[in-house]
């Protein structure tokens, strides 16, 4: 609904600011359902909040991913050949990078991708001082738009580095793309290491997005204080609730803000109409069995060349290497990748 008034020139000066945003916000939330993008509950408080889930006992992802790392990685690296280089995307604080840096003695290029220079700038300084060997190319970027990658890397062994279950946020498209563009940045010798949380039992996924905590349900309601301070909504927080079922058909935890009471909220020019139980979609936390997630990784063009998997068989760290034969590049590296595609397809996929 439109509201005739003139906008404060608060309100409008965050407007033009954030035009795109606003818009794409506005958009999601006159949908049906009505959704907001993941994206929007990383600011840097909902970064402090995610940073409190993963060191929740409920929430076993960063924990058990971080364990088989340990446990797996320095071999595999020892079989990658010398002086690799590691592309992350969405490197963030580039925390788990850190296991694969010690394992090499900082004896690598690394290529860190984030949108977010501070978390960039923070992260290559703190790794020159631990690592004084490490080549870092930091690339302050979307990774999901064209970016190019440093001149020459191409010529060390690759490796592209995306941990955390972070695939899983994607819907499946989606993460056939990224999965294709990963392929496209290892080329035809590189290989693709992804973090993905397995399917399996709800009573011990559930609890990893409703802990007793209550840290989850903040970093899910912060997004609205974020929408009120950032862009000049008058939600009110105490009038919506954390809620992340496991949606069993398919596969995934849903997370929603759902409306209390009914209501109105102002954002930017909109006047928005909540129904009492109406909800705001604000994550999808995908999980996969390894079936599922060798289908997937199929459609991007990669094989399962390993999984490296807990013994509780919770988390998988998927091993993947190109299929051959198709291997398109759209994201050139300056000067280009000189090795031809690898045309025979012969890395099976093997579960160790
Ligand atoms: C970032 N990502 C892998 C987390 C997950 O588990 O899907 C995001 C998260 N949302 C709520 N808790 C954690």
């Amino acid at each position: 609904m439109k509201l005739p008034s003139v906008a404060p020139a608060a309100r409008r000066d965050i407007q033009q600011a954030d035009a795109p945003l606003l818009a794409e916000i506005l958009a999601g939330l006159t949908a049906q359902p009505k959704r907001l993008h993941p994206k929007f509950l990383y600011d840097a408080q909902g970064s402090k909040l995610f940073e409190r889930i993963c060191e929740l006992p409920e929430y076993y992802l960063t924990r058990t991913e971080t364990r088989i790392l340990r446990e797996r990685v320095p071999a595999f690296l020892r079989s990658l050949g010398a002086k690799p280089a590691i592309v992350e995307l969405g490197s963030g604080s580039s925390l788990k990078t850190r296991i694969l840096l010690d394992a090499l003695q900082g004896d690598a290029t690394y290529v860190p991708v984030e949108i977010s220079r501070s978390h960039l700038l923070m992260a290559t300084r703190e790794l020159s001082q631990s690592y004084p060997r490490l080549e870092i190319l930091p690339i302050c970027a979307d990774f999901t738009q064209p970016f190019r990658l440093p001149h020459g890397i191409d010529r060390q062994p690759m490796l592209v580095f995306f941990p955390g279950s972070t695939l899983g946020n994607f819907y499946r498209d989606e993460a056939v793309e990224l999965l294709r563009l990963m392929r496209a940045i290892a080329g035809a010798n590189g290989f693709v290491v992804v973090g993905a949380d397995l399917r399996k039992d709800p009573r011990i996924i559930e609890p990893a997005y409703n802990d007793s905590a209550g840290v989850t349900a903040a970093f899910n309601l912060n997004v609205l204080t974020r929408l009120n301070t950032e862009f000049g909504a008058d939600f009110d927080v105490s009038a919506f609730e954390h809620r992340a079922p496991w949606i069993a058909a398919q596969s995934r935890i849903e997370m929603h803000l759902v409306s209390t009471r009914a209501q109105t909220v102002q954002l930017g020019e909109e006047v928005l109409q909540f129904a009492r139980g109406e909800s705001i979609w604000t994550e999808s936390c995908h999980k996969y069995d390894c079936a599922q997630f060798a289908t997937l990784a199929a459609q991007a063009g990669l094989t399962v060349d390993d999984v490296w998997i807990d013994e509780r068989q919770l988390f998988s760290v998927q091993v993947l290497r190109g299929t051959g034969q198709n291997a398109s590049r759209p994201l050139p590296a300056e000067g280009g990748r000189e090795t031809p595609e690898d045309a025979d397809g012969r890395h099976a996929c093997g579960y160790s």
